[in-house]
């Protein structure tokens, strides 16, 4: 049988891939491992602390539960801030970016921005969610306040990225540039083991994830997409499955392991689209081209985006090379 290797024990293991890193890396990826499975726990139990919830009200003063996104805003804001690693946290919770600069945070050299929960709308019903988190160098000198600028940087300067998601198992996936790897929680034993190892993007996917919802609001090249994959076509897989869940992650992750696209493109309602760039498309585009596939607004590779604001949106489309490939060409022929 082969060794079970931990998440602990892979970070420290790579760390060597940074030849500049003194330690600080490997100790922040272990701080968002801590927090990932304290928000793990809240999560499992989120049904049940709303049942001792209401017999808690009777005896607690006034003290309510905290709904889960805040609460793992405060997780992964505490448990960061803890450690001296990182200058500063950008959050999707938070309007701006909160800067640590008492002694242990002063000299540090990088910057991590985090969309504690994402898929809001699937926690009350017992549905996948997940964290995102992107980390980069600061520009600014150590041993100065981190600025904006250190978190207004292209997604291609991205040190690490990853994802935890909630699902029916928890798995924690993160790239530092160097392919993407997959640790599974053991509950029982309270850590992670590595079970992905190196994932990539299969060559050939028959899923799209799309709200299509929104179908009237799409652009034409998009519904022109969404119809070509729907038609029969026995050479490549046509008729796709759609498959959407209403949480970033879970779809992600589904189309990286089985191949298959995801599409949160502009309507008229959401004229950028819905998705944050920094919080969630700038990591997730990383993640995908680690493991071969791509990820685009449409007409510009995602990471080579210039971010103009902290919570700016834009069109997403991210999945195999091959699909990515089809609907940028839809969108250059009929109109993004
Ligand atoms: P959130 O960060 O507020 O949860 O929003 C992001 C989520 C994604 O996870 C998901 O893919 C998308 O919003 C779903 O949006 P919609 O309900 O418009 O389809
Ligand atoms: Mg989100």
């Amino acid at each position: 049988m082969e060794r079970p290797i931990t998440l602990g024990e892979f970070i420290v293991e790579n760390q060597k891939d940074f030849p500049y890193a003194k330690g600080e890396l490997t100790a922040l990826l272990s701080s968002i491992k801590l927090a990932g499975k304290m928000v793990n726990e809240k999560i499992n139990k989120a049904g049940l602390s709303q049942i001792l919830g209401k017999v808690d009200a009777e005896n607690v003063q006034g003290e309510v539960q905290a709904k889960l996104d805040i609460m793992a805003n405060n997780i992964f804001i505490s448990t960061l801030k803890a450690r001296g690693e990182i200058g500063g946290l950008a959050s999707e919770e938070l309007e701006d970016i909160a800067i640590f600069d008492d002694d242990i945070h002063k000299d540090s050299k990088y910057v991590i921005l985090i969309d504690p929960l994402d898929g809001s709308s699937n926690i009350d019903v017992d549905i996948t969610v997940g964290t995102i988190f992107s980390i980069y160098h600061r520009i600014s000198e150590p041993g100065t306040r981190v600025t904006q600028e250190d978190f207004l940087q292209k997604g291609e300067n991205q040190v690490a990225a990853g994802y935890l998601i909630y699902g029916t198992s928890t798995i924690l996936v993160y790239t530092t540039g160097n392919g993407v790897n997959g640790f599974t929680f053991d509950p029982g034993i309270g850590s992670f083991f590595l079970s992905h190892s190196n994932i990539k993007f299969p060559k050939d996917g028959s899923t799209y994830s799309v709200n299509e919802g929104n179908y009237i609001h799409f652009p034409l090249g998009i519904k022109k997409l969404i119809k070509w994959m729907q038609e029969l076509d026995e050479k490549d897989n046509r008729p796709y499955t759609a498959r959407y869940t209403g949480s970033l992650v879970a779809d992600f992750h589904r189309n990286m392991l089985l191949g298959g696209i995801y599409l949160y493109p502009q309507g008229s309602t959401a004229p950028n689209g819905k998705l944050r760039l920094l919080y969630e498309c700038n990591p997730m585009a990383f993640i995908a081209e680690q493991a071969g596939g791509r990820a685009t607004d449409g007409h510009r590779r995602v990471m080579e985006i210039e971010p103009s604001e902290l919570h700016e949106r834009v069109p997403f489309i991210c999945g195999t090379s091959e699909m990515v490939e089809i609907a940028e060409r839809f969108i250059e022929e009929f109109g993004n």
